[in-house]
């Protein structure tokens, strides 16, 4: 059992059910007989954090007090401040996004892929994309898949639940960190996590995202525990996340722009990269036409956001012809409104609203 430095004793939050949170506490070397043979403690919250409003979520990592050994009983004293936030799965300090597509059965498509990129890079965690059911398909298939991912800016990790392929290297980038699995309906996420963690039993084969549709309840979130560290959270499958990103940062979600960006500067700086002059990221890039078309979502959804939010808008969509329209300012100063991390990592949890909305 590790403590820290003075004496306190740490977990992290693995679950919460009604008042009571699940704690496991972090292992060390200092031992602790645990009659329950497990490493974890059911835990309440302490009136004082009540009291100052402290919320304790999944994934915090929190001072306990007054364990019950016997009763696997203790009490949280303490949060520590959280690194990152996301509200919908609540989970709290999470690293990483694993993004899991299927090269076949459901087959890969590229826009349904790029969308989930977006939404994914769109947190500003890091990313890292599996493709599974690599059993289904011959090797000249992932090769091609492999050359027109590298071009996007990803180096995706072809792997087989079924035959057990490459899942230590899964395993390996799990290690320690606090991963949140996202993807479609049928790819083979809980499978996935079914065989880098035996005990955790999740269902297979059932449409998962689906049984919540209609419905706004906060779906039960848990932190499965890695063999080897780390902490592992299933998400249901959906197929088509909404992007919410403004129409200004949605070019730095693209890799492969950043590349083009790197080496020069469109002329405006205010430039969406559509037909603007003297323009460094319009051009001959295989998802060009995905950004056009997210631009124009995303455009859209700004303007129905302004229009909402304030009728006499300062904002107003200008037709450019061809079922194109421009978003443009009236009034400078509300154009460029910085965008704080918190907002950029409600993007991931819409990722989850959608699935049970
Ligand atoms: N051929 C093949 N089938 C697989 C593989 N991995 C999973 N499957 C099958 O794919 C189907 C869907 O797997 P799930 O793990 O339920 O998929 P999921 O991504 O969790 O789906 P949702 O929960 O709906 O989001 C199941 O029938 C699995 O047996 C694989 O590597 N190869
Ligand atoms: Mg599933
Ligand atoms: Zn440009």
């Amino acid at each position: 059992m590790k403590v820290s430095p003075n004496g306190q004793l740490l977990g992290t939050v693995v679950a919460v059910q009604a008042n009571f949170y699940k704690v496991q506490l972090d292992v060390g070397n200092q031992e602790i007989n645990f009659p329950l043979g497990s490493s974890f403690l059911l835990c309440t919250r302490r009136t004082r954090l009540k009291k100052i409003g402290q919320q304790v979520m999944v994934g915090d990592r929190v001072v306990i007090e007054e364990p019950d050994w016997s009763g696997g009983r203790g009490a949280i004293a303490d949060v520590i401040p959280r690194q990152t936030q996301l509200d919908r799965p609540p989970i709290a300090n999470t690293n990483q996004i694993l993004l899991v597509f299927a090269v076949a059965d459901p087959p890969l498509e590229p826009y349904q892929l790029s969308r989930f990129l977006i939404k994914a890079e769109s947190t500003e965690l890091d990313v890292f994309l599996c493709l599974n059911k690599s059993d289904l398909v011959s090797l000249e298939v992932k090769e091609e898949i492999s050359d027109r991912l590298l071009a996007w800016g990803y180096q995706p990790l072809f792997i087989s639940v079924k035959n057990e392929m490459n899942i230590d290297q899964v395993a390996k980038y799990l290690n320690n960190k606090i991963t949140v699995i996202a993807g479609p309906s049928g790819v083979g996420k809980s499978s996935l996590i079914n065989a880098l963690i035996p005990n955790a039993n999740l269902r297979v084969g059932e449409v998962s995202g689906k049984l919540a549709r209609g419905r706004h309840t906060t779906r039960h979130v848990e932190l499965f525990e890695l063999p080897h560290g780390g902490l592992l959270a299933d998400t249901p499958g959906f197929n088509q996340p909404d992007l919410d990103c403004t129409p200004e940062e949605l070019v730095h979600y693209f890799p492969e722009v950043k590349q083009r960006l790197a080496v020069g500067n469109c002329r405006f700086s205010d430039c969406l990269h559509r037909d603007e002059p003297d323009c460094v990221v319009r051009g001959d890039w295989e998802r060009y036409q995905h950004y056009l078309e997210f631009l124009d979502e995303a455009i859209a959804r700004q303007t129905q956001l302004h229009q909402q939010a304030d009728p006499e808008s300062n904002m107003k969509l200008k037709s450019k012809g061809k079922g194109q329209s421009q978003y443009e300012p009236k009034l400078e100063s509300k154009k460029y409104r910085r965008v704080s991390r918190k907002t950029q990592l409600q993007a991931l949890q819409d990722l989850y609203q959608e699935s049970e909305d």
